[in-house]
């Protein structure tokens, strides 16, 4: 069969490329090719697509990040009144569609597209509108983090493009898009067995791995848990992996999506053996900051791990504890003593904290900004997503802050400080990041 995956566009206020691939996508990719399919990808994502090359400089940041392409574009009625442009993130509109044109010449039995956050379904779906354009009755299949958490959302929503949705694993997801044609699929352990499938990419700055998927804690935000059991890959497999990269692309920048990078069982031995592989590391997702011992650091180090973001999120020892306790201020503190032991940049070392969660005060904020800022590290101030299904959202639900049935797009962290009534207001909240920004000079 030949299959067509698509990483759709981002609709949103605010959007970064911070190594940003879609791994799961990319081992869909993967696992369809073992089975003898044809698989073809347009990433609209894609910063460094060469028929891109004439409209848009993709100006390279930090290691390979950088700003996408952007259109602005109409807000959805329900962010009419959010004082922000909104707009479109990713490949020129003309592109995509010579790209759609192209590919139907290739008889395309079925089309696959991805979604991460729940709050860029509207780019899915304004994507999916461009692609039935051109494929108006090709089956076309929607998997991926947001059909996993609003599952009978998506369904509604998707309806009127006559969308599947097929939320789960791999195997869970393409067992459903199979069976659609009648035909049987047999499981397999893609995890282990299989890598990201780069080879659709013209130039790559950077390639995205996880050596984990899951985590063990329980936070009350975090919806990592209830999606996935907690599992990694072993060591040589992993080295394997990603020396198969570096050999094909001539990889520079390798970055970690795990949520539990330093969790892996075999850590030493694993950092002692990407040192070997002479190229830089990422960590740009909060890692256990518990982990970062004298010699974790030394082998971080060694190893030439660089972007390095340490999940902190509050700085009230009270608040750490109930929300889940996998952090403490003295963890931070010695992690960040050892990185300077090991001479890090401290400009790439960095902390994530959330604001507005449930209950918290706007001074564990001014206190977070101080404590960060006299350790010498960065600090990102992300504004508190609500999940459903976290213990977090169920409780903002029985106390009446919004309905169950609010829409995703307003619980974008961006926009959530715009009309929640509970929490830290959007004046607030520009007030702790111009103290931030104070406290940097
Ligand atoms: C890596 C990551 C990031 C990266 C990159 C995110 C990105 N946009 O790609 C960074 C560090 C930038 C990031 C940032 C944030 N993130 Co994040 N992130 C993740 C993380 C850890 C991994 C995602 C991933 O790649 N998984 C691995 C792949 C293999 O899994 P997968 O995509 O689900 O694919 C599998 C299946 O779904 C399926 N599949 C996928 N697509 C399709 C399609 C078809 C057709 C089929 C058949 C199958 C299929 O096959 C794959 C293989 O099994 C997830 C948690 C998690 N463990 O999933 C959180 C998560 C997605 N992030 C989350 C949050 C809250 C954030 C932040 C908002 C944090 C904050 N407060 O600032 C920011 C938002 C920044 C932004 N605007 O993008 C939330 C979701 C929030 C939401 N409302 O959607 C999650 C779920 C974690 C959590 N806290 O609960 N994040
Ligand atoms: S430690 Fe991180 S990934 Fe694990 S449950 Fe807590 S927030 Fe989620």
């Amino acid at each position: 069969m030949n299959f067509l995956l698509v990483n759709p566009w981002i609709y949103d206020f605010a959007a970064y490329d911070f190594w940003l691939k879609p791994i799961g996508l990319l081992y869909i990719s993967s696992v369809l090719k073992s089975k003898g399919h044809n698989v073809y990808l347009i990433d609209t994502l894609d910063r460094y697509n060469k028929k891109m090359e004439n409209s848009y400089d993709p100006k390279e940041k930090h290691y390979g990040t950088g700003k996408f392409h952007t259109v602005n574009v109409e807000k959805p009625d329900v962010l009419k009144d959010i004082p922000r442009k909104f707009k479109r993130y990713g490949m020129d509109e003309q592109i995509f569609e010579d790209y759609l044109k192209y590919y139907k010449d290739e008889k395309i039995d079925a089309i696959l597209l991805t979604s991460t956050m729940t709050y860029w379904y509207y780019g899915v779906y304004k994507t999916i509108e461009k692609i039935r354009e051109i494929f108006p009755e090709t089956p076309l299949f929607l998997g991926g983090i947001y059909t996993k958490i609003y599952k009978e959302h998506a369904e509604n929503t998707f309806k009127p493009l006559n969308v599947r949705v097929v939320p789960g694993d791999a195997n869970e997801s393409l067992k459903e898009v199979f069976a659609y044609f009648g035909k049987s699929y047999e499981y397999t352990d893609w995890f282990n067995k299989f890598s990201p499938d780069y080879s659709h990419y013209d130039k790559l700055k950077y390639s995205v791995f996880t050596t984990s998927i899951g985590c063990p804690y329980k936070c009350t935000y975090c919806f990592t848990p209830i999606m996935w059991k907690y599992i990694y890959r072993n060591t040589d497999s992993i080295i394997k992996m990603l020396k198969e990269n570096i050999e094909k692309f001539n990889t520079e920048n390798i970055v970690f999506f795990d949520d539990a990078f330093l969790l892996h069982p075999d850590l030493e031995n694993l950092l002692e053996k990407l040192s070997e592989l002479k190229v830089k590391f990422h960590l740009p997702n909060g890692i256990h900051a518990h982990r970062v011992n004298d010699k974790i650091a030394f082998l971080l180090k060694k190893a030439d791990f660089r972007v390095i973001k340490l999940g902190y999120e509050s700085s009230d020892p009270e608040m750490q504890k109930k929300t889940g306790g996998k952090v403490t201020n003295s963890d931070l503190i010695n992690a960040v003593n050892n990185f300077k032991k090991y001479d890090f940049d401290l400009r790439d070392i960095g902390a994530y904290v959330i604001s507005n969660l449930p209950g918290q005060k706007i001074e564990d904020l001014y206190n977070a900004v101080d404590f960060c800022t006299d350790l010498g590290i960065e600090i990102n101030i992300n504004e508190f997503t609500p999940i459903p299904g976290t213990k977090d959202y169920e409780k903002l639900i029985k106390n009446n802050v919004f309905n169950d049935d609010t829409d995703p797009l307003l619980l974008n962290n961006t926009i959530i400080p715009y009309w929640w009534k509970e929490g830290l207001s959007a004046d607030d909240l520009d007030k702790v990041k111009r103290y931030l920004k104070l406290k940097r000079r």
